[in-house]
This record gives C-alpha cells, structure tokens and sequence, in this order.
C-alpha cells in the first residue's frame, strides 16, 4: 500500500514531468505544433455526476442526441441514460457469463447509428461444450431504445481462465473497421501465440465480422487473421487520435502499465512463460525480432490504467488532443500529450479527478466533454461528465 500511495504521490508532485518516457530514441527535434499547444492556457475542470447508484459500469458511449448508452459488468446490464432517467434495455443477461474480471464489458455505437442502430458489446459469454469464451456480438436497438436483437457473433472464442484479464474494449476506427482489445486470460503462452486470440488486438469487418484485409495474417488461415497486433497482457483501452494513428492502454503487472501506438503487425513483448510468470517485462526485447516499446509506462509500481481516449475540442487548450487514461488503483484521471510522432511531452492528473475512486473509463461526449465511468461496486458509482469551465 505504501508503494501504491508514493507512485500516486509522485504523479501529484510532477504533474508537467514525462513519467518514465519510453519512446523512440531522442534524436528529433522538438516539433513546433507542441511547443505552441504548450502555451494554451490549462482549463479549469466542472465535474458533474449524471448517473449515481451504479455498479462496475465498464463502458459508456453517447448516442446522437446526446442520450449516454451504459454497460454494467456485473450485472450484466445494458441501459440507456435519456432526458434525466435511466432506462434498462431489454437484453439477454442470462447469455453473458460472469466471473472476475469478466462479464459485460467495451460497449461500441456505430458511426452510422443514426440509420442502422447498430452497438457493438464485448462480454464473456458460453461455449457448447461447458466451457466459456469471450466474444463480440452486434445488436439492433429498436427505435424507442427499449430493445436489443443480437445481429451477429462477429468474432469469439477469446481464451478464458477464472475471469481474469478478460479485456475487452472495442472501436470503430476512421475506416471503419472494429478495432478490439483483449486480455490474455492469465495464461502465459497466449500474448505471443499467433493463434489465441488473447493477449492481442484484432481488427475486423464490422458488418461482416470477416478479419480486417490489411491485417499482417489475412492471407493465412486460422484465427491469426484476426491480429492487428500481438504480445499484450490485457488491452482495456483502445483509441484512435486524430491523425488516425491507433492506441492502446494496458495494465502492467506490477510494474509498467502501458500505453503504446499500435503498429500493424507489431509485436508488444509480453511473454509471462512458463506457467504464467508475472516477474518478466511488459516488453521484452530478449524475445526473437523486434518489440515496439510503449510511448508511456508507469514504472514500478502501476497504477492500473484502463480505458481512456483522445481530447478532442479547441474549449479544452492545453489537454486538447491529449489522451485521457482512466486508473483504477491510482483513483485518477491521467492526461497524457505526445507529440506528433507520438513522443512523451506531457502527464497531468487534475485534483478534481481524484475524488471519486477508482476510474474505468474515459470517452467523449457528442459536445466534446468527457464521460468518466467509476469502478467501486457496492452501488457506489457513477457516470461523471467533465467539462472545461
Ligand atoms: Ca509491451
Ligand atoms: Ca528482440
């Protein structure tokens, strides 16, 4: 607990400070475009609760509209936050298997929802044979929201164990495609094995659920065609920036949370064998070929990141364009800037984040402001909305 208390200490005291940089080596120049978004003014904060008495909301996207739709991991509920009231949506619970860390997890709303009503959930889920996986399903709502009708497993089999490190975060990207996020099951040959669909991120056809054509395997058989890339512990945020590059934030294991820039085909060095061994890197570099180091780690010890996004929207100055991180066990919201490469320029934890325990996950609202979902369980959490004043 101590050590917990002094890395949160340390982020409070530097907050302007890079913490533990890891990007490429530091030959380029510092690149003008960050020199200037350096001197936007800081915003201040106004936080608001919307929705109170929760449990474990893992994802909350927003409607056109501006109506907020919500899972909740646990209970295994999908509901809809509209004009003041919460509102459930008929969805089959019984179909989500829940253990651990696992249940009904990333939530994703079609770009086109508008005319399709297509929404996207990631959830442990039954297999035939008694067994469990995790899968990604996609649903219709009906007009009113009242309803889901599943469309499609597009992609399952995900390795399961207990629960743990079940993932699973989801996103459609600029072009369109499905990015997903997975954890490894706390089985240690799954990360680096081509063929488990753990310990990975993988990118598919949204409608079809047929594996990505630009994935580095798409011309080889089995599951690999589905890897974007490779060698993860366990994915729970996924993000796109603005140029189109795509990221992922990770949880260490007791060192090294991570957040890196996905490379397709990029192998990201964990390898916990045998059995499963939490005392080796998040990236290895003694592993054959080559591991792409993470942009940001936490050092030791972490502060379990998980979900986050991209700051979007000029009211937010000096965080525009930064990648806000959600973290559990350091009950704060991480605001990381990179730089146009994607180097480590700046790690701010506003106070007024810091107030209401652990943090799930971050994504934007329609008007640019953010939604912070809070993981405390116990009827305890919310569904914040952050605002710059
Ligand atoms: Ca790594
Ligand atoms: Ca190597």
């Amino acid at each position: 607990m101590r050590s917990v208390l002094l890395a949160v200490v340390l982020v409070l005291l530097a907050p302007a400070t890079p913490v533990a940089a890891a990007g490429p080596p530091a030959a380029e120049a510092e690149p003008a475009p960050v020199e200037r978004a350096e001197r936007k003014p800081l915003p201040k904060l106004k936080v608001t609760t919307v929705v109170r008495h929760l449990d474990h909301p893992w994802d909350v996207k927003t409607l056109p509209g501006g109506a907020l739709i919500f899972t909740q991991r646990d209970r295994a509920t999908l509901s809809v936050f509209k004009r003041g009231k919460v509102r459930r949506v008929a969805f089959p619970r019984r179909s989500v298997w829940v253990s651990g860390e696992t249940g009904l997890l990333g939530l994703e709303v079609d770009p086109d929802f508008r005319t399709n009503h297509r929404i996207y959930v990631c959830q442990g889920g039954f297999t035939g044979n008694g067994g469990h996986d995790v899968h990604v399903t996609a649903w219709t709502l009906d007009k009113r929201l009242r309803k889901a009708r599943m469309d499609k497993v597009l992609v399952g089999g995900f390795p399961t164990s207990s629960g743990r490190h079940g993932g699973c975060r989801l996103l459609v990207t600029s072009d369109g495609s499905l990015l997903v996020g997975t954890g490894d099951a706390a089985q240690g040959t799954n990360p680096e094995d081509l063929d488990s669909l753990g310990g990975k991120t993988l990118r598919l056809d949204r409608f079809t659920g047929a594996p990505w054509p630009e994935n580095p395997f798409a011309a080889e058989s089995g599951p690999r065609r589905y890897v974007h890339t490779y060698g993860h512990r366990n994915v729970q945020g996924v993000a796109e920036r603005a140029d189109g590059t795509l990221w992922s934030i990770e949880q260490g294991t007791f060192r090294d949370d991570e957040v890196n820039l996905l490379v397709n085909g990029g192998d990201y060095g964990y390898n916990p064998v045998p059995g499963y061994n939490e005392s080796v890197p998040m990236t290895d570099q003694s592993l054959p070929g080559k591991q792409v180091r993470a942009r940001w780690r936490s050092g030791n010890p972490t502060l379990a990141t998980s979900g986050g996004g991209f700051v979007d929207g000029a009211k937010w100055g000096a965080l525009d364009g930064a990648l806000a991180v959600a973290c559990l066990k350091a009950s704060r919201v991480l605001f990381l800037t990179f730089d146009d490469p994607g180097k480590l320029k700046r790690v701010r934890a506003p106070r007024v984040l810091r107030h209401y325990g652990r943090i799930r996950q971050v994504t934007s609202a329609e008007n640019g402001d953010l939604l912070v979902t809070t993981d405390n369980g116990g009827r305890r959490d919310v569904i914040l909305r952050v605002s710059p004043r």
